[in-house]
């Protein structure tokens, strides 16, 4: 039986600002969780750093903390270690577009099962407000004392250029939306870009409910599913005609299962894998004490 969306709270409050988009993505995963009936056991969030990278504090399923920009390597040693896992990625728009843009890239060239949700709010809202990669050229948010001279990225299409299976946009606002496209992005067997756009009221004070309204339309009568190359490549031109649109399109743009994830090509080089991965391998065959001590070495974080 599933559970209902409050058994995912661990109960440590939210301290997310008033009105922060945050709260719409935390509830809408809740809801993609409890729907989806995930074993929370086998399930793990792994964050960077920002406003956005708390969430693993507050959703009652396995979670790692991690290091600003670092959130990709920990989820894809976590997923290699331990294929069993569901595995998903929170981070922000400069946590993963920012110092963590190399690592974005390298996840779509090796399509791991992984889903990485892109907390969009055009800002760096943890350390106060400066621009990200993402916010367009030419804007001035309230803590900026010059408009932004840096052109702005889009996640869908490096997302696309770097080999993701599966691209998506969502309104933080718009919890069923979000819900949707986080139940098939977790669902998708392959890599995955969920970008979510992300109200932050403290900062932003550009992109805000009545923009997003005004600048963003629903997709409708659009399959993202591709059969083979000559559909992918008729689908990538129309993706790229469709993001340099006037409006931002949301929805599920892309689900390309033809591309083998990353478990299936290490099991092609390491044939035990498949059968004996890394989670499953008995440190030391005689039952004897590791050659490291993991508890002395890691004391002092035991609580
Ligand atoms: C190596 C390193 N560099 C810089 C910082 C400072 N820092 C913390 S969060 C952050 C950016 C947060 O912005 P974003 O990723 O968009 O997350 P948001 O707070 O908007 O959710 C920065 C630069 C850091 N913690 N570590
Ligand atoms: S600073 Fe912005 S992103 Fe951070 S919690 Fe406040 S509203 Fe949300
Ligand atoms: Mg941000």
């Amino acid at each position: 039986m599933s559970e209902t969306s409050t058994d995912w709270n661990t109960g440590v409050w939210p301290d997310w600002c008033p009105g922060c988009g945050n709260f719409g993505i935390f509830t809408a995963l809740k809801g993609a969780l409890s729907e989806l009936g995930i074993d929370r056991k086998k399930f793990v969030i792994v964050s960077g750093i920002g406003c956005s990278g708390k969430i693993p504090h507050f959703v009652n399923v396995s979670g790692v903390h991690t290091l600003h920009g670092r959130a990709i390597p920990f989820a894809t040693g976590i997923k290699t270690a331990n294929p069993e896992l569901k595995v998903i990625v929170h981070g922000g728009d400069g946590d993963l577009l920012g110092i963590g843009m190399g690592h974005l890239v390298a996840m779509g060239r090796r399509n791991p099962d992984i889903l990485v949700v892109v907390h969009n709010n055009g800002v760096y809202g943890l350390t106060k407000g400066q621009a990200s990669p993402t916010l367009q050229l030419g804007n001035k948010t309230k803590s900026l004392a010059f408009p932004n001279i840096n052109s702005a990225i889009n996640p869908i299409l490096i997302g696309m250029a770097s080999g993701y299976t599966f691209l998506a946009r969502s309104y933080a606002y718009n919890i069923e939306h979000l819900k949707g496209c986080l139940k098939q992005g977790i669902s998708h067997n392959g890599a995955g870009i969920l970008e979510v756009i992300q109200p932050c009221p403290t900062w932003n004070n550009i992109v805000t409910m009545d923009w997003i309204e005004k600048n963003t339309y629903y997709l409708e009568n659009w399959d993202p599913n591709v059969k083979d190359d000559e559909e992918a490549l008729e689908k990538a031109n129309a993706i790229v005609a469709l993001e340099h649109g006037k409006k931002k399109p949301l929805g599920i743009l892309l689900e390309d299962g033809r591309k083998e994830p990353f478990g299936k090509r290490i099991a092609s080089v390491y044939k035990y894998y498949a059968t004996n991965t890394p989670a499953m391998q008995r440190v030391d065959d005689r039952g004897a004490a590791l050659p490291v001590d993991l508890e002395k070495t890691f004391e002092r974080f035991f609580v």
